[in-house]
């Protein structure tokens, strides 16, 4: 494929790299080694691409997006550079010839893994598919010392280890002080006025004061010499300058502000959506942001004078509400340093920013106590409070003597800082993620702020990079769609609908079954390697993973497993077709009842796998450390794609979308983008149940659900509850599970019981299951169904979702190197 690769060179370049990073030649050198000299090789590579690239900037001047996002989940790089470089077979080749294997060389690299799920991977795949079409863009970040935590199990319980992934040093990252920042936190405001200007002037003081110095990570584009940046931003102290002159020689204060800086990028939230209100989050937020704006201005002043014309050269995207800050700390370097007028810099700044929504979780709303705020951001908060009067003051009129509006739409209100108000009326696009998610946006969450400006409202259904998620991820497929339609869906998926003539042709649903199955043998053995459990890929692997949530209810899953257990143990005459259920998922730290669940999967796990009397008819798996770089085996490997949160809790998924891609049917509810598959690939090719979106919302706010009904009326259901608390998965202790049992029937704790309508949704989930058990008996049914769903994928590209980003919010300008 590649135009110019030379394989002497490249093999040359790697002993030298061995030898001088450490003294070795390649015989002696270990595979990290060798990994990271093989890095180093290649980044020679990208470096020319990458001087290209900013030349070709230079010189166009194009409009650029700085995504500004608390997470980027990269995932491993080696392997997704040599892909997109187009020469991942070549370095294979190179490599196998000195006795190495690409892909346990790849192994030896461990996961960037700066984000906890679907917000921090969307921003990987958003990347890549912006330096694939062209468009000049930073990815604006935080270099975690730690990012998430590794997950053991022990015993059936999730343990947390830290994630030093950094320890061997990471071979694509720049270092580059000479681009460092100096952001300031806590102190007060001194307001003096200026005579000659005849304004006030608003001066921090008596602040600490932190070094931020950015390291820069190349985003390779797909074969188009385009690199671009993902710029995070690690702390260091300033002991040299900035003390207070009475400070001077002060130790003390010298080493707290060596451990303010250390601390604020030492680790990763561990929370999907969920806010936890810590200081330290909102001292990372702060850092990151205000340093990434002042970069941004001191690029755009290398070629422009006019600040009034910032926003025709730059665009925030707020990913979520954890980045906006941005617009207080651009408002504040336009009128304080920049010196323009309050409306020239709203002005602009209202021009800059545009929010992307990405949970209606309440929990996940973050609203800062003002104690907290105007005390690590004096200033800030100042400037907040006069957006907010100002904002009040236009409520106001619209919505003459409606003191009830101005007290729900108000940024400050109830002694907090309300981010979401903020974002929504700072910024000019507020965008959803898939198309149900905006109506409830518009309908329900943010109804006033619709109402009051509906021309800021928008969707972006999300979409998924098939450069990483098919290409890289499953070879053996990629290979048999090129050789069916030519390499052209790597840039352009919705081609690959060219597949469906082949849906039904016996030759091509044979491959396409093999090639499945051939999967299915590599991830038995990582299984089996991994968790020590022994899989029959003949089984049908039924998949779930994603992070663990109650309204995504894995529980409601391995309820179901306990409930077909019983029901293989009562007929154990009953032609029951072998099925494997893997989960993979990481629960919050501090997320009792989730991990609770984990410890169930494993209880019943224990027991089912353990049990011979069932003949192995049904296997469970809790995947160890579920992340990027397994989830590409797992998609490739996975039979039916799980996905059955409560219907209006899932905003998108994009977890759904790699499923598809790889030809796995969704099992789902009508939630998220899985609405949108469906309306791609026909209901008929996929298993839909449970409560729609409009039935839970209405019981939420109707009442009138009672799941203590089901649980009355339903033996079936009963009968898996009881096991719950009757010792059944948990001989050493029968009250292990109490809390879950509670959770699904008890009225009294503060929550509604069944607060994801677990019971409403079990009996039209396990018919929906018993349909997918009977369209698998049917292996020409299933093939066909498999490969529609490969051939319907062509919409949920993260190339369609970008480019839809770029006319309608952003409009960028394209960019060819010469
Ligand atoms: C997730 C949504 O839950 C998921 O449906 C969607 O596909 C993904 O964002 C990308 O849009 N939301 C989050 O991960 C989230 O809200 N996380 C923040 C609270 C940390």
């Amino acid at each position: 494929m590649s135009k110019k690769f030379d394989k002497e060179a490249f093999i040359n370049d790697v002993k030298a790299n061995v030898k001088t990073l450490y003294r070795k030649t390649i015989d002696e050198a270990t595979k990290q080694q060798v990994f990271q000299a093989v890095s180093y090789t290649i980044k020679d590579t990208i470096i020319d691409n990458w001087l290209a690239t900013q030349k070709q900037y230079e010189t166009d001047d194009p409009k650029t997006v700085y995504y500004m996002s608390m997470e980027f989940l990269m995932g491993r790089a080696l392997g997704n550079n040599l892909i997109n470089l187009t020469e991942y077979n070549d370095v294979k080749d190179a490599l196998e010839e000195i006795g190495f294997d690409l892909n346990v060389i790849e192994d030896e690299e461990p996961d960037a893994a700066l984000g906890n799920g679907g917000l921090g991977r969307l921003a990987a795949c958003f990347l890549d598919s912006l330096a694939t079409l062209g468009y000049s863009s930073y990815g604006c970040g935080i270099r975690y010392r730690y990012g998430m935590f590794k997950q053991k199990i022990e015993n059936g319980f999730q343990i947390e280890v830290p994630d030093n992934w950094l320890k061997d040093g990471n071979p694509f990252e720049l270092r580059r002080p000479e681009y460092a920042k100096e952001v300031k936190f806590g102190g007060y405001v001194r307001v003096v006025y200026d005579e000659t200007t005849k304004r006030n002037r608003f001066i921090q003081e008596g602040c600490q004061s932190v070094r931020a110095i950015p390291f820069d990570i190349p985003i390779v584009g797909y074969d188009n010499r385009i690199v671009n940046t993902l710029r995070v931003w690690d702390a260091e102290a300033i002991n040299d300058f900035q003390l207070d002159s009475f400070d001077k020689g002060d130790y003390q204060k010298a080493v707290e502000q060596e451990n303010l800086a250390r601390n604020i990028v030492e680790v990763l939230y561990p929370n999907d959506n969920h806010y936890a209100g810590k200081e330290l989050r909102l001292k990372q937020q702060y850092f990151f942001i205000s340093a990434s704006v002042q970069a941004a201005i001191e690029k755009y002043k290398k070629k422009h004078s006019d600040m009034r014309k910032f926003h025709e050269k730059v665009t925030f995207q707020l990913n979520d509400t954890h980045p906006t800050v941005a617009v207080a700390e651009l408002m504040r370097i336009l009128v304080d340093e920049e010196n323009l007028e309050w409306d020239e810099a709203w002005e602009v700044t209202t021009k800059t920013c545009a929010y992307t929504n990405h949970t209606i979780m309440a929990e996940a709303l973050e609203k800062w106590p003002i104690e907290l705020f105007s005390r690590l951001l004096p200033r800030i908060y100042q400037i907040i409070e006069e957006i907010n009067r100002r904002f009040l003051i236009e409520v106001g009129r619209k919505y003459p003597g409606d003191q009830n509006k101005v007290n729900k739409m108000a940024i400050i209100h109830d002694g907090q800082v309300k981010m979401a108000h903020l974002a929504i009326v700072a910024g000019y696009s507020v965008n959803g993620v898939a198309q149900l998610h905006t109506e409830i946006l518009k309908k329900q969450e943010l109804r006033d702020f619709y109402e009051m400006m509906p021309q800021k409202f928008n969707n972006k259904t999300n979409g998924i990079t098939q450069r990483r998620f098919l290409l890289h991820a499953n070879p053996l497929l990629a290979k048999w769609v090129t050789a069916h339609i030519g390499d052209e869906w790597i840039t352009d998926l919705p081609q690959i609908s060219k597949l469906k003539i082949y849906a039904e042709d016996k030759k091509a649903q044979q491959e396409f079954m093999n090639i499945k199955y051939q999967n299915k043998v590599r991830l038995a053995r990582y299984i089996l390697e991994h968790n020590g459990v022994e899989i029959d890929p003949r089984s049908i692997f039924d998949v779930q993973v994603k992070r663990l949530h109650e309204y995504k209810r894995q529980l409601m899953n391995i309820l179901h497993v306990m409930y077909l257990y019983n029901t293989i143990k009562d007929h154990p005459e009953m032609d029951f077709y072998p099925r494997t259920f893997i989960f993979g998922a990481k629960a919050a730290a501090g997320y009792r009842r989730a991990k609770l669940t984990i410890k169930l999967i494993n209880a019943v796990a224990d027991v089912v796998n353990n049990d011979r009397s069932i003949k192995g008819k049904l296997k469970v798996v809790f995947i160890e450390d579920y992340r990027v770089s397994n989830a590409e085996w797992i998609f490739a490997a996975s039979d039916v794609s799980e996905q059955i949160s409560t219907a209006s809790k899932e905003a998108s998924g994009t977890g759904n979308m790699k499923f598809m891609l790889n030809g796995a049917p969704t099992l789902g509810t009508m939630d998220g983008a899985n609405v949108e598959i469906v309306e791609e690939v026909g209901e008929e090719n996929a298993f839909i149940f449970g409560l729609t979106a409009d039935e839970v919302i209405n019981f939420e706010n109707n009442g009138g659900y009672h799941p203590m009904d089901y649980f009355n009326n339903d033996q079936d259901i009963r009968r898996v509850l009881m096991q719950l608390i009757n010792g059944e998965y948990a001989k050493d202790d029968p009250e292990r599970f109490r809390e879950i049992y509670d959770s699904l029937l008890n009225t009294n704790s503060s929550d509604r019981a069944d607060t994801y309508f677990i019971l409403a949704d079990f009996k039209s989930y396990a018919e929906a299951q018993r349909r997918v058990e009977e369209a698998y008996r049917d292996e020409t049914r299933w093939a066909k169904m498999a490969i529609l769903n490969v051939a319907s994928s062509g919409k949920f590209t993260s190339d369609r979702t970008i480019q839809q980003y770029v006319d309608e919010i952003w409009h960028l300008d394209k960019v060819v190197i010469e």
